[in-house]
């Protein structure tokens, strides 16, 4: 059977500005679903670039006092660099000035021209050099671009003109035919929205005399091509259009990601183009959100332009990728802000996957000199195998659509499951009884085998971190079980006595004391005098007292709110399994809290606290650290005592 092939591309990023983190996020999502297509067992390629010609880049080569090509070969070597710091493994990097993309859309303006879709009028409109096009009146706020803000110049021109309203029709039909054709479904709205009214052909060309930094018309060499008529063509360059094999191969297959900016453009525009030049449209749109900072718009302006290789500096490739893709709703709006991305790193990286990792790969070194021990046959721990399958069939179907977070979500829920397996079995407990060596080495072989599953899930978002599993495991990163689902995504696969290699810790944890910038305030409490009488609170009843469901709870699994500085969410067994959030961030490190027993308050009405529903209470005692801030410590009761026991 042959493979299903998958053509992925980014925006072609203008090089009027340097790279940020709105490209980076892009090319991280591309570059992460061409990987996890490749997971699939499809073909895949994936492409990135520069969009060099335009109005903008003349003015800001200008800025410069500097030829637009000596300009646009430095930016755009800026972004080629980037690149690799993220990990971003493309095929082909484009940029609009490469020899064979300028013959292509000559190519094609000649198709179209000759098949007099194109014509040549007189056009008076309002023109953005920002958005790089006329707006129609309907498109202003105000009187003026509501993106750039400012009043577009009224211009008269000749000009030639592509007959898009003659499409129309056919693209709604496409639209309605086709419901994945634009995703998320918000996005489909908004296009057929827009098309709901009469489309105006498009002015695809300006005067050599204005602007001479472009694409010449093959069928008149005193204009040029309108950049985004060049801009979108790059799509089929990259793949070899109109002879190549790759072009046969891959374009069926064409996916294009982008963000809400520039839907207009690829949802209305290219399929047009793509209709009157013969050729068929591509298979989807994925739109995405804008990536605000500190809830404000990033924009030079505001100084907030965060640049990717400071964030790789700052918290590692790995740590970034996990974050966008993990935080951002694909389709939503997302706020970035170090606290977010130090909280995700701390909670889900150092602490729940960093934790399972380290505990499990120390374990089988204590208890079987680092080999893979193997499972009793008889002994199949289905719970755990059934969660690793739900996992993988969820992170399937979330990934392949786009839903990142969803995907990651899933994966998580097993790591959670496979950290709360540890805690059940208590290894260290079976390493204790000879009779148990059985039951120990099959636990052990079942967190090996959780491991590899999550590397192998894991290497299209955390390539790095994968690689590091990998070779933890003393797993050959090449091996066929470590190349597709398909291979190796079934249970069992990891080959006992394989021998394991230190690789030290996934991730370290990020001190948010030298995140912060300030001094730390101390909070101030008013004195007490010794003469105080001791406080006490209104009396209850004995019969009050017994209302109180005090019981012994184990903690199984913690995790810090990301949006909280104080709050942890708690899982405990007491006996059966339930959620509370607990105020105990500043005086504990989640990793610090599993496995211990505490007291709870079993019988408080349920909460919820930052959006997650605490059912109980977990006891503390206050108490002031040695430089005199509080603290919480936690009511304990010693192991032995089994969780769910009731207080007397
Ligand atoms: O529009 N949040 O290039 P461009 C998320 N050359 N993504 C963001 C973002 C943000 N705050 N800011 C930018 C162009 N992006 C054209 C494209 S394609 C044929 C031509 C990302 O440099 C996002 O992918 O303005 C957005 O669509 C793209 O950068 C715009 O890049």
């Amino acid at each position: 059977m042959s493979k299903k092939t998958t053509y992925i591309t980014t925006p072609i990023y203008y090089v009027n500005a340097q790279p940020h983190l709105g490209h980076a996020y892009s090319t991280v999502v591309a570059d992460t679903y061409s990987r996890f297509c490749k997971l699939r067992g499809d073909d895949v390629r994936f492409q990135t670039g520069t969009d060099e010609h335009g109005d903008k880049i003349v003015e800001a080569a200008a800025q410069e006092n500097i030829e637009p090509r000596q300009y646009v070969d430095r930016i755009a070597t800026m972004f080629k660099d980037t690149w690799p710091l993220l990990d971003i493994d493309y095929d082909r990097f484009i940029r609009t000035t490469d020899e064979d993309h300028v013959a292509v859309v000559k190519h094609i303006l000649q198709t179209v021209y000759d098949g007099g879709d194109i014509y040549f009028d007189e056009y008076s409109g309002l023109y953005c050099t920002g958005c790089e096009r006329f707006l129609i009146e309907r498109e202003l706020v105000d009187g003026k671009c509501s993106d750039h803000l400012v009043a577009p110049k009224e211009i008269t021109e000749q000009n030639y003109f592509f007959r898009m309203s003659k499409y129309q029709q056919q693209l709604i039909d496409h639209i309605r035919n086709n419901p994945d054709f634009v995703t998320p479904e918000r996005y489909r709205n908004e296009v057929l929205s827009f098309l709901s009214d009469p489309l105006d052909d498009l002015c695809i060309s300006r005067p050599a005399s204005r602007l001479n930094w472009g694409i010449r018309l093959p069928f008149d060499g005193n204009y040029v091509t309108y950049v985004w008529f060049d801009a979108l063509i790059n799509y089929l360059t990259g793949i070899g259009f109109p002879e190549g094999e790759q072009f046969e191969h891959y374009w069926s297959g064409a996916e294009h990601l982008i963000a809400k900016d520039i839907l207009k453009p690829h949802a209305i525009y290219w399929p047009t183009m793509l209709m009157a030049a013969g050729v068929p449209l591509y298979k989807k749109l994925h739109v995405h959100g804008y990536w605000n900072v500190d809830e404000t718009k990033m924009s030079k302006s505001l100084g907030n332009v965060i640049k990717p290789a400071q964030l790789v500096q700052d918290y590692g490739a790995d740590a970034f990728r996990y974050f966008c893709l993990r935080e951002m709703s694909f389709g939503l709006d997302a706020s970035f802000s170090s606290a977010a991305i130090v909280a995700r790193n701390n909670a889900d990286l150092a602490n729940d996957l960093g934790n399972l990792f380290s505990r499990s790969v120390s374990m089988i070194d204590k208890y079987c000199q680092s080999i893979l021990p193997a499972p009793d046959k008889a002994d199949q721990d289905n719970d755990l195998r059934h969660a690793a399958a739900e996992m993988i069939s969820a992170y399937r179907i979330h990934m392949g659509e786009f839903k990142f977070h969803q995907g990651l979500q899933s994966v998580w829920e097993f790591v959670g499951a496979a950290n709360r397996y540890i805690v059940r079995n208590e290894p260290w407990s079976l390493a204790k009884d000879e009779n148990k060596t059985a039951r120990l080495q099959t636990v052990l072989y079942n967190l090996g085998e959780s491991l590899r599953l999550l590397a192998l899930l894991l290497k299209p978002v955390m390539p790095q971190t994968a690689l590091k599993m990998m070779k933890g495991l003393g797993i050959d990163s090449g091996s066929v079980v470590m190349q597709t689902l398909e291979q190796g995504g079934s249970w069992g696969l990891s080959v006992p006595g394989t021998k394991l290699s230190k690789v030290g810790n996934l991730f370290p944890r990020i001190d948010t004391k030298t995140q912060t910038k300030g001094p730390k305030k101390v909070p101030q409490h008013p004195k007490k005098s010794k003469t105080d009488p001791p406080k006490t609170g209104p009396q209850i009843s004995f019969d009050q007292f017994k209302e109180i469901d005090l019981r012994v709870a184990k903690i199984v699994a913690a995790e810090a709110l990301p949006k909280s500085k104080k709050l942890l969410k708690l899982s405990v067994l007491a006996p059966e399994e339930r959620t509370i959030v607990s105020g105990l961030a500043g005086s504990y490190r989640p990793e610090d809290l599993v496995g211990q027993s505490v007291i709870i308050v079993a019988n408080l009405k349920a909460a919820k606290l930052m959006g997650v529903l605490s059912e109980g209470m977990v006891l503390t005692a206050e108490l002031k650290d040695d430089e005199g801030n509080d603290r919480l410590a936690l009511v304990t009761v010693p192991g032995p005592v089994k969780a769910g026991t009731k207080l007397a």
